[in-house]
C-alpha cells in the first residue's frame, strides 16, 4: 500500500456548477474522493492554473469562440472560456474538498504559450511537470485517480502515468465529463486499451 498515491484532478471552483467552465454535476465528487483520501498513504491534488492570458482562453485570439479547435504551436488545441486564473477565486479548490489530508499539491497550465491538461506533460508531450520524478522517488508504483474532467485532464493525466509504467485505475465514479463531440467514449476506449483499469 506503500506504493500506492491517490492523484485528484483539478477539483476547482471553474469546474463546478456556477464556474466558468462548470463541469455537469462536477461538485458531486467531493464527498467521494474526501472519504477515500484515508484509504491512501498518498494524496496529490492537481490545480489548473493560468495566467490571465492564457493562449487556451478562446479570448485571447480574434473572432473564436469557445469549444472551437486551435492550431497552436505544439498542435491542436480545443480553445475554453477564461477559467482557473492564478489567484482567482474560480481557480480556488472546491470549499469543501479536504487540502489538509494531500502531500502535494501540483499546479499546471501556468505557462502562457501552453496548456497542460496532464498531471505529467504538458500539452506538447514533451515538457515535464516534474511529478514522475515525485512519485518515483517515493517509490509510489500505482496510481488511483478521480476528479475533472474526466475527458480531459483525468484522462490526458491517466494515459501519460500508464505510458510512464504506472499501474493506474480511473474512479469513473468520482469522475465528471466536459464530453466535447464523443470525447468521454472516445477517451474511454483509449484508457481501456492502455490497460487502465475503469471502476464504476
Ligand atoms: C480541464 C479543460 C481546460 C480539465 C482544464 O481539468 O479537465 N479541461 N482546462
Ligand atoms: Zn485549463
Amino acid at each position: 500500500m506503500t506504493t500506492d498515491a491517490f492523484l485528484v484532478i483539478d477539483v476547482q471552483n471553474d469546474f463546478c456548477p456556477g464556474g466558468a467552465l462548470a463541469v455537469p454535476d462536477g461538485d458531486a465528487v467531493v464527498p467521494g474522493i474526501n472519504a477515500l483520501m484515508a484509504a491512501f498513504p498518498t494524496t496529490i491534488l492537481t490545480q489548473d492554473w493560468h495566467p490571465a492570458d492564457h493562449a487556451s482562453f478562446a479570448s485571447q485570439h480574434a473572432g473564436k469562440s469557445p469549444y472551437e479547435l486551435m492550431q497552436l504551436s505544439y498542435g491542436a488545441q480545443v480553445l475554453w472560456p477564461d477559467h482557473c486564473v492564478q489567484g482567482r477565486k474560480g481557480a480556488a479548490f472546491h470549499p469543501d474538498l479536504n487540502q489538509n489530508g494531500a502531500d502535494l499539491i501540483l499546479r499546471k497550465g501556468f505557462r502562457r504559450t501552453i496548456d497542460s491538461y496532464s498531471a505529467f506533460f504538458e500539452n506538447d508531450q514533451a515538457t515535464p511537470t516534474g511529478l514522475t520524478g515525485y512519485l518515483q522517488s517515493r517509490g509510489i508504483t500505482r496510481l488511483t485517480l478521480a476528479g475533472l474532467a474526466t475527458d480531459f485532464c483525468v484522462a490526458y493525466s491517466a494515459l501519460d502515468a500508464a505510458r510512464l509504467g504506472f499501474e493506474v485505475t480511473v474512479r469513473l465514479d468520482l469522475c465528471r465529463a466536459i464530453d466535447l463531440e464523443g470525447s468521454l467514449t472516445s477517451q474511454c476506449n483509449a484508457m481501456r486499451a492502455r490497460g487502465i483499469r475503469l471502476e464504476t
